[in-house]
């Protein structure tokens, strides 16, 4: 299998993520990346590419072009407060709040346009996020040659909805990564986010389409993030009722539980029958994850991997999250090998 990657994802390089009440390195730091090119290359798993994509206009599909524009200036904006730290927002429109008009001022900008606050801005994170457009964008071409590919995107992206961005996410890839297939002529996608987070910002972004199928397995929301979205009655609305399907998860849960719930998430793929298959991949379910509360284990892996492939379907892989860092290429690689010699 080739994967598509860029090493300038390193320009997303900030120092903090607000957790447990301190500032810490961040769990998404550059390098996870060096841990899964490591395995790619030792494991052969097949050849390393650059990005040869690089109009990332698609975006706007996706996004919207405030939130873009926001995003291309918001560290300058921050810099010019002269505070000296990252920014993190402080302020949001919440419920009691009004939501409709947007502030000029950057702290008001930053909790406008952030859903969550442990993913700190800081030089070269939006130009990081775009590197990891460019990849998707490349791979995504790249299906209509190979029966599958994987696009090792760094920053990841299926937290990010059409105007918000957080749980380390900015663009989201996989969701780019669709419209791009549809661009094409694909007529119908099934995205399957198995990262350990509900991917909020898939859904949200394809709530009300029926071509565009997003289904995800994840921890239950009422325990683990994002917490305001994930629930199993969550089904679509509209044109795209039927066509979500949530499969949330208590803290503890085994590779034979979460198995299951893969088994009938393929057979939804099955009946819908698309054009592709996209997999929003996170290793975070993986048992020594540090922030998350499944129970896989290395080997488990590699039977993600075969299950996938008996779909038979060209198949487009999307790195997500995974933040057990020494094992995370191993886990990653453990899916694809399970693919190829499914
Ligand atoms: C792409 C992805 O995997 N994003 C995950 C973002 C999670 N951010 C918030 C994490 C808060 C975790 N709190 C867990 C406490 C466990 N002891
Ligand atoms: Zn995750």
């Amino acid at each position: 299998m080739k994967t598509i990657y860029s090493k300038n994802h390193i320009l997303r390089n900030s120092k903090t993520e607000l957790y447990g009440g301190k500032l810490v390195k961040p769990f998404e730091r550059p390098e996870r990346m060096e841990f899964i090119i490591n395995e790619i290359e030792t494991r052969k798993l097949g050849p390393v590419l650059e990005p040869t994509k690089t109009n990332t206009d698609i975006i706007f599909k996706v996004h919207d072009r405030k939130y873009v524009e926001f995003l291309d200036v918001a560290w300058e904006e921050w810099l010019k407060l002269g505070l000296g730290g990252e920014a993190i927002p402080t302020v949001w429109p919440s419920r009691s709040m009004n939501s409709n008009i947007i502030p000029n001022f950057i702290e008001g900008k930053l909790g406008y346009y952030a859903l969550a606050n442990e993913t700190s801005i800081s030089a070269g994170s939006t130009k990081g996020a775009y590197e990891a457009v460019k990849v998707v964008l490349t791979a995504a071409e790249m299906l209509e040659q190979e029966k599958s590919l994987f696009a090792l995107c760094r920053p990841p992206g299926h937290h990010a909805s059409k105007d918000q961005y957080g749980g380390y996410c900015f663009f989201n890839n996989v969701a780019i990564a669709a419209e791009s297939l549809k661009d094409k002529g694909a007529e119908k996608i099934f995205i399957l986010d198995i990262d350990f987070h509900h991917g909020n910002g898939t859904q949200d972004i394809f709530y009300d389409r029926s071509d565009i199928f997003f289904s995800s397995l994840h921890g239950d929301p009422k325990e683990a993030f994002p917490h305001f979205l994930g629930h199993a009655n969550e089904t679509g609305e509209g044109q795209g009722e039927g066509f979500n399907i949530n499969y949330p998860m208590q803290p503890g849960t085994p590779y034979d539980v979460w198995t299951k719930n893969l088994d009938d998430a393929i057979s939804k793929i099955k009946t819908f029958n698309p054009d592709a298959l996209l997999i929003s991949l996170g290793v975070d379910t993986y048992e020594k994850d540090p922030i998350s509360f499944f129970k896989l284990k290395s080997d488990d892996f590699f039977d993600v991997g075969r299950k996938i492939a008996s779909i038979n379907l060209p198949t487009l892989f999307v790195m997500e999250g995974g933040y057990a860092i020494k094992e995370i290429g191993v886990n990653t690689v453990n899916t694809l090998k399970g693919f190829e010699n499914g």
